[in-house]
Protein backbone atom coordinates (compact mmCIF):
# COMPACT_ATOMS: atom_id res chain seq x y z
CA UNK A 1 0.00 0.00 0.00
CA UNK A 2 1.19 3.41 -0.63
CA UNK A 3 -0.34 7.15 0.31
CA UNK A 4 -1.84 7.93 -2.42
CA UNK A 5 -1.82 11.56 -3.62
CA UNK A 6 -5.13 12.79 -5.66
CA UNK A 7 -5.50 15.99 -7.40
CA UNK A 8 -9.18 17.68 -7.51
CA UNK A 9 -12.06 18.43 -4.98
CA UNK A 10 -12.35 16.41 -1.98
CA UNK A 11 -16.04 16.29 -1.94
CA UNK A 12 -16.59 14.28 -4.71
CA UNK A 13 -14.86 11.17 -3.22
CA UNK A 14 -16.86 8.48 -2.43
CA UNK A 15 -14.28 7.50 0.48
CA UNK A 16 -15.76 6.68 4.10
CA UNK A 17 -14.28 9.62 5.34
CA UNK A 18 -12.88 12.83 4.35
CA UNK A 19 -11.73 15.08 6.16
CA UNK A 20 -12.54 18.95 6.87
CA UNK A 21 -9.93 21.81 8.00
CA UNK A 22 -12.46 23.50 10.06
CA UNK A 23 -12.30 26.08 12.28
CA UNK A 24 -12.53 26.34 16.18
CA UNK A 25 -16.45 27.23 15.77
CA UNK A 26 -17.09 23.87 13.84
CA UNK A 27 -19.78 25.99 12.00
CA UNK A 28 -18.36 26.18 8.80
CA UNK A 29 -16.61 28.56 6.55
CA UNK A 30 -14.72 29.28 3.51
CA UNK A 31 -12.50 27.22 1.63
CA UNK A 32 -12.31 23.44 2.04
CA UNK A 33 -14.81 24.13 5.15
CA UNK A 34 -17.52 25.88 2.73
CA UNK A 35 -16.90 23.29 0.11
CA UNK A 36 -18.07 20.62 1.81
CA UNK A 37 -20.87 22.12 4.04
CA UNK A 38 -22.48 23.36 0.57
CA UNK A 39 -21.94 20.21 -1.13
CA UNK A 40 -23.14 18.11 2.29
CA UNK A 41 -26.26 20.46 2.33
CA UNK A 42 -27.59 22.16 5.41
CA UNK A 43 -27.61 18.98 7.41
CA UNK A 44 -23.66 19.09 8.04
CA UNK A 45 -23.92 22.35 9.87
CA UNK A 46 -27.31 21.16 11.97
CA UNK A 47 -24.97 17.43 12.64
CA UNK A 48 -21.75 20.39 13.74
CA UNK A 49 -24.38 22.51 16.05
CA UNK A 50 -25.47 18.90 18.03
CA UNK A 51 -22.42 18.07 18.48
CA UNK A 52 -21.98 16.87 22.40
CA UNK A 53 -18.45 18.38 22.78
CA UNK A 54 -19.47 22.27 21.47
CA UNK A 55 -21.37 23.37 24.93
CA UNK A 56 -22.14 26.94 24.65
CA UNK A 57 -18.98 28.86 25.02
CA UNK A 58 -16.56 25.94 24.11
CA UNK A 59 -14.79 25.91 21.19
CA UNK A 60 -13.01 22.72 19.40
CA UNK A 61 -9.33 22.91 20.29
CA UNK A 62 -6.25 23.26 17.40
CA UNK A 63 -5.28 19.75 16.82
CA UNK A 64 -8.24 18.13 17.62
CA UNK A 65 -10.89 16.56 15.96
CA UNK A 66 -14.35 15.44 15.53
CA UNK A 67 -16.99 13.36 13.38
CA UNK A 68 -20.38 14.08 11.54
CA UNK A 69 -22.30 12.10 9.15
CA UNK A 70 -21.58 13.13 6.10
CA UNK A 71 -25.14 13.83 4.78
CA UNK A 72 -25.72 14.09 0.68
CA UNK A 73 -21.67 14.09 0.49
CA UNK A 74 -20.28 10.75 -0.87
CA UNK A 75 -18.09 9.92 1.67
CA UNK A 76 -19.59 8.21 4.79
CA UNK A 77 -18.20 10.91 7.80
CA UNK A 78 -16.71 14.12 7.72
CA UNK A 79 -14.00 14.22 10.05
CA UNK A 80 -13.47 17.96 11.59
CA UNK A 81 -9.97 19.25 12.54
CA UNK A 82 -8.64 22.59 13.19
CA UNK A 83 -5.24 23.26 11.80
CA UNK A 84 -2.70 25.55 13.43
CA UNK A 85 -2.37 29.20 12.33
CA UNK A 86 1.06 29.42 10.56
CA UNK A 87 2.94 32.16 13.15
CA UNK A 88 6.37 31.84 12.76
CA UNK A 89 7.40 28.11 13.45
CA UNK A 90 7.79 28.62 17.03
CA UNK A 91 4.26 27.86 18.41
CA UNK A 92 4.29 24.45 18.26
CA UNK A 93 2.50 24.72 14.93
CA UNK A 94 3.76 21.34 13.33
CA UNK A 95 3.09 19.40 16.50
CA UNK A 96 -0.64 20.50 15.79
CA UNK A 97 -0.51 20.00 12.99
CA UNK A 98 0.58 16.56 13.04
CA UNK A 99 -2.37 16.10 16.06
CA UNK A 100 -4.55 16.78 12.91
CA UNK A 101 -3.34 14.13 10.79
CA UNK A 102 -2.80 11.46 13.63
CA UNK A 103 -5.76 11.96 15.52
CA UNK A 104 -7.76 12.12 12.36
CA UNK A 105 -6.45 8.72 11.38
CA UNK A 106 -7.55 7.21 14.89
CA UNK A 107 -11.04 8.78 14.95
CA UNK A 108 -11.50 7.26 11.55
CA UNK A 109 -9.97 4.01 12.90
CA UNK A 110 -12.78 3.73 15.56
CA UNK A 111 -15.49 4.47 12.81
CA UNK A 112 -14.36 1.39 11.37
CA UNK A 113 -13.29 3.73 7.99
CA UNK A 114 -11.12 1.67 5.72
CA UNK A 115 -10.48 4.68 3.42
CA UNK A 116 -10.01 8.70 4.23
CA UNK A 117 -9.24 11.41 2.37
CA UNK A 118 -7.20 14.35 3.50
CA UNK A 119 -7.31 18.13 2.05
CA UNK A 120 -3.86 20.58 2.79
CA UNK A 121 -4.86 21.50 5.97
CA UNK A 122 -4.00 24.83 7.02
CA UNK A 123 -2.12 25.67 3.87
CA UNK A 124 -5.02 28.17 2.66
CA UNK A 125 -6.15 30.65 5.24
CA UNK A 126 -4.16 29.46 7.86
CA UNK A 127 -1.27 30.29 5.89
CA UNK A 128 0.88 27.06 6.55
CA UNK A 129 4.17 26.82 4.20
CA UNK A 130 3.31 24.30 1.69
CA UNK A 131 5.90 22.23 1.61
CA UNK A 132 6.79 21.74 5.35
CA UNK A 133 2.79 20.80 5.52
CA UNK A 134 3.42 18.04 2.74
CA UNK A 135 6.58 16.93 5.01
CA UNK A 136 4.28 16.37 8.31
CA UNK A 137 1.17 15.15 6.15
CA UNK A 138 3.50 12.59 4.33
CA UNK A 139 5.31 11.55 8.14
CA UNK A 140 2.24 10.97 9.75
CA UNK A 141 0.45 8.83 7.36
CA UNK A 142 3.23 6.83 6.19
CA UNK A 143 4.17 6.06 9.92
CA UNK A 144 0.53 5.54 10.62
CA UNK A 145 0.31 3.06 7.63
CA UNK A 146 3.61 1.35 8.57
CA UNK A 147 1.99 0.36 12.07
CA UNK A 148 -1.88 0.36 11.28
CA UNK A 149 -4.08 -1.91 9.66
CA UNK A 150 -7.04 0.49 9.22
CA UNK A 151 -7.89 2.88 7.68
CA UNK A 152 -5.93 1.11 4.63
CA UNK A 153 -6.53 3.61 1.82
CA UNK A 154 -5.12 6.90 2.56
CA UNK A 155 -5.91 9.57 0.65
CA UNK A 156 -4.01 13.68 0.04
CA UNK A 157 -6.14 15.38 -1.85
CA UNK A 158 -4.24 18.13 -3.44
CA UNK A 159 -6.40 21.24 -4.70
CA UNK A 160 -4.20 22.64 -7.05
CA UNK A 161 -0.54 21.38 -8.50
CA UNK A 162 1.68 22.66 -6.60
CA UNK A 163 -0.17 20.89 -3.39
CA UNK A 164 0.61 18.00 -5.93
CA UNK A 165 3.69 18.51 -6.51
CA UNK A 166 4.44 18.93 -3.12
CA UNK A 167 2.74 16.20 -2.04
CA UNK A 168 4.68 13.74 -4.48
CA UNK A 169 8.24 15.13 -3.40
CA UNK A 170 7.30 15.01 0.22
CA UNK A 171 6.59 11.34 0.05
CA UNK A 172 9.29 10.80 -1.87
CA UNK A 173 11.44 12.03 0.76
CA UNK A 174 9.74 9.72 3.80
CA UNK A 175 10.74 7.13 1.62
CA UNK A 176 7.60 6.42 -0.71
CA UNK A 177 8.50 5.65 -4.43
CA UNK A 178 6.01 7.88 -6.77
CA UNK A 179 2.43 7.24 -7.28
CA UNK A 180 0.67 7.62 -10.40
CA UNK A 181 -2.13 9.83 -10.28
CA UNK A 182 -4.86 7.10 -8.19
CA UNK A 183 -8.74 6.51 -9.41
CA UNK A 184 -11.30 8.14 -7.53
CA UNK A 185 -11.72 6.34 -4.58
CA UNK A 186 -15.10 4.17 -3.52
CA UNK A 187 -16.37 3.89 -0.17
CA UNK A 188 -16.49 0.65 2.01
CA UNK A 189 -19.73 -0.47 3.81
CA UNK A 190 -18.13 -1.06 7.09
CA UNK A 191 -18.69 2.01 8.56
CA UNK A 192 -20.34 2.00 12.25
CA UNK A 193 -22.50 4.78 13.23
CA UNK A 194 -20.68 7.85 14.29
CA UNK A 195 -22.86 9.15 17.11
CA UNK A 196 -21.70 6.31 19.50
CA UNK A 197 -18.35 7.21 19.22
CA UNK A 198 -17.59 10.71 19.90
CA UNK A 199 -14.70 11.27 21.30
CA UNK A 200 -13.93 13.99 24.16
CA UNK A 201 -11.77 17.06 23.19
N1 LIG B 1 -11.13 20.13 -2.21
C1 LIG B 1 -9.85 19.93 -1.79
N2 LIG B 1 -9.07 20.91 -1.31
C2 LIG B 1 -9.58 22.16 -1.27
C3 LIG B 1 -10.90 22.46 -1.69
C4 LIG B 1 -11.69 21.38 -2.18
N3 LIG B 1 -12.94 21.56 -2.60
N4 LIG B 1 -11.11 23.80 -1.54
C5 LIG B 1 -9.97 24.31 -1.05
N5 LIG B 1 -9.05 23.33 -0.89
P1 LIG B 1 -8.40 26.29 3.62
P2 LIG B 1 -7.07 26.27 6.25
C6 LIG B 1 -7.67 23.42 -0.37
O1 LIG B 1 -8.23 27.76 3.54
O2 LIG B 1 -5.87 26.91 5.70
C7 LIG B 1 -11.89 28.08 6.54
O3 LIG B 1 -12.60 29.27 6.43
C8 LIG B 1 -6.97 24.76 -0.43
O4 LIG B 1 -6.46 24.99 -1.74
O5 LIG B 1 -9.72 25.72 3.24
O6 LIG B 1 -6.91 25.09 7.18
C9 LIG B 1 -12.11 27.38 7.86
O7 LIG B 1 -13.40 27.57 8.38
C10 LIG B 1 -5.86 24.56 0.58
O8 LIG B 1 -4.77 23.86 -0.01
O9 LIG B 1 -8.11 25.75 5.14
C11 LIG B 1 -11.08 28.03 8.74
O10 LIG B 1 -11.52 29.28 9.23
C12 LIG B 1 -6.50 23.64 1.63
O11 LIG B 1 -7.70 23.14 1.01
C13 LIG B 1 -9.93 28.26 7.79
O12 LIG B 1 -10.49 28.37 6.49
C14 LIG B 1 -6.85 24.28 2.94
O13 LIG B 1 -7.25 25.62 2.74
C15 LIG B 1 -8.99 27.08 7.78
O14 LIG B 1 -7.87 27.40 7.00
Amino acid sequence: MKIEVWQGDITTLAVDAIVNAANESLLGGGGVDGAIHRAAGPGLLQSCEQLPQLRPGVRCPTGEVVATDAHELPARFVLHTVGPVWHDGQRDESALLANCYWKSLQLAEKLGARSIAFPAISCGVYGYPLYRAAEIAATETLAWQRSHREPRRIILVAYNTATFKAYQQALSAAGQTLDDESEAPRSSDRAIAAQSLMPAF
